[in-house]
């Protein structure tokens, strides 16, 4: 009952503001309904299906879940994003800005680097770089360099609990490495917000990031609502793969990462995760789902043939995260490309026009054609993966 109050509640600012805060849809009560168990399923999770067993039919609807997808994915998966600490102070100068975090009596400072771009117009869009962008510069949009490895370190799986993030939160926060680099960008944009001179238009942001990077750029994305574009560049596994799709291509005799290795190998994700990385299927989500929490924002996957990141489950998980781009009306918000035949991190040009429709519709001002992108060198028919299907949401 209480949930069901909350999205009549919710469904009124949802309609006016179809792209609510975190906060406000916490506020509004959202969230994994009490008692909820998830029973054990090899295909993906149904997004359109709450935990409290409420059929998704409505787009006023998706708010409300994509906070329950939000909360499961940090209880299962991701640990907890902290919300927004009491104090965030910026200054900028000579293109850099130097960000101080305060929250319990502790503070840190970071500062990343501006390159503001030699055509365009100030106040500049941006992409935030993972670790720095390696995808080609983009014509009047700034880059700005986010040093992951200083907030949550990868070097191994031990490094959990090593970084600036853990210095404010604790070593034994359960928030994964890509957690805690989100968190970091939000505090980024929250700094850029409340600093003119750095002429940074916070309203036209993209993330990108390759490879362990392209992981956290995803999920960057899919945890702040600030960022307009989100263009994950070769993640593969704990990015645009699905667990589930992975471990079946595992099984089928591919040298493909998985959860059950992932865990072994670094802390991208959170102690959480650990006793489910070898039973994916009793996870109440997977990487389909991060589609979920994005739309109806950009996103612009970009994957590779090479073995390790799964080309068929990035192209099957991303055509099922397809799904809900679909299934809310926007399709064209959406792109996937998969392009073989280079080497990991190194963007191919068969690539360039897609990428560059997406930067000009979502960070240039919307002067852009973009159209739903959905091209791989790999055919997966996505049915075999669910067995739900979608809604066309009202
Ligand atoms: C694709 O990202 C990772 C991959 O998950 C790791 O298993 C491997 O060690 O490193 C890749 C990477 O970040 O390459 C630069």
């Amino acid at each position: 009952m209480k949930y069901l109050s909350s999205i009549l509640l919710l469904a009124i600012p949802a309609l006016a503001a179809p792209s609510p805060t975190i906060t406000e849809r916490q506020d509004a009560g959202c969230g994994i309904a009490s008692g909820f168990s998830y029973q054990t399923d090899a295909k993906l999770p149904d997004p359109f299906t709450s935990t409290n067993g409420t059929k998704i039919t409505t787009k006023a609807q998706w708010p409300c879940r994509a906070e329950e997808i939000s909360q499961l994915f940090q209880k299962y998966e991701l640990g907890t994003l902290p919300p927004k600490p009491s104090s965030v102070t910026a200054t900028y100068s000579a293109g850099s800005i130097k960000v101080t975090v305060s929250d319990g009596g502790k503070s840190i400072t970071f500062s990343a680097k501006i390159t503001t771009p030699s055509s365009g117009k100030a106040p500049y869009p941006a992409i935030i770089g993972i670790g720095g962008v390696s995808i080609p510069s983009q014509a009047g949009v700034a880059s700005i360099t986010f040093d992951n490895d200083g907030m949550a370190a990868q070097a191994s799986k031990s490094s959990h609990g090593t970084g600036l993030f853990f210095n404010l939160y604790g070593s034994s926060a359960t928030a994964g490495a890509t957690t805690a680099w989100a968190w970091g960008v939000s505090r980024l944009i929250d700094a850029l917000e409340m600093t003119p001179t750095a002429n940074i238009d916070t309203t036209k942001l993209g993330v990108s990031g390759c490879s362990r990077n392209g992981k956290g750029a995803f999920i960057a994305g899919a945890l702040e609502p600030r960022i307009a574009l989100t263009i994950p560049q070769e993640s593969g596994s704990g990015g645009a793969a699905c667990w589930r799709i992975s471990d079946a291509q595992k099984a089928a005799g591919k040298n493909i990462q998985t959860a059950g290795e992932i865990v072994g190998e670094n802390a991208w994700f959170s102690p959480n995760f650990n006793a489910y990385s070898t039973k994916t299927s009793d996870l109440p989500v997977d990487h389909h789902m991060l589609a979920g929490l994005i739309v109806p924002r950009g996103l612009f996957v970009i994957e590779n043939d090479i073995d390790w990141l799964g080309p068929v489950s990035t192209t099957g998980c991303q055509q099922v995260g397809q799904m809900i781009y679909k299934a809310m009306g926007v399709p064209e918000n959406f792109g996937f490309s998969l392009v073989g035949g280079h080497s990991h991190c190194a963007f191919p040009s068969a690539q360039a026009s897609d990428l560059s429709a997406a930067v000009s519709k979502f960070l240039l001002g919307g002067t852009g054609s973009a159209t739903e992108v959905s091209k791989s060198s790999v055919t997966v028919d996505p049915t075999t993966y669910i067995d739900w299907t979608a809604p066309v949401l009202t």
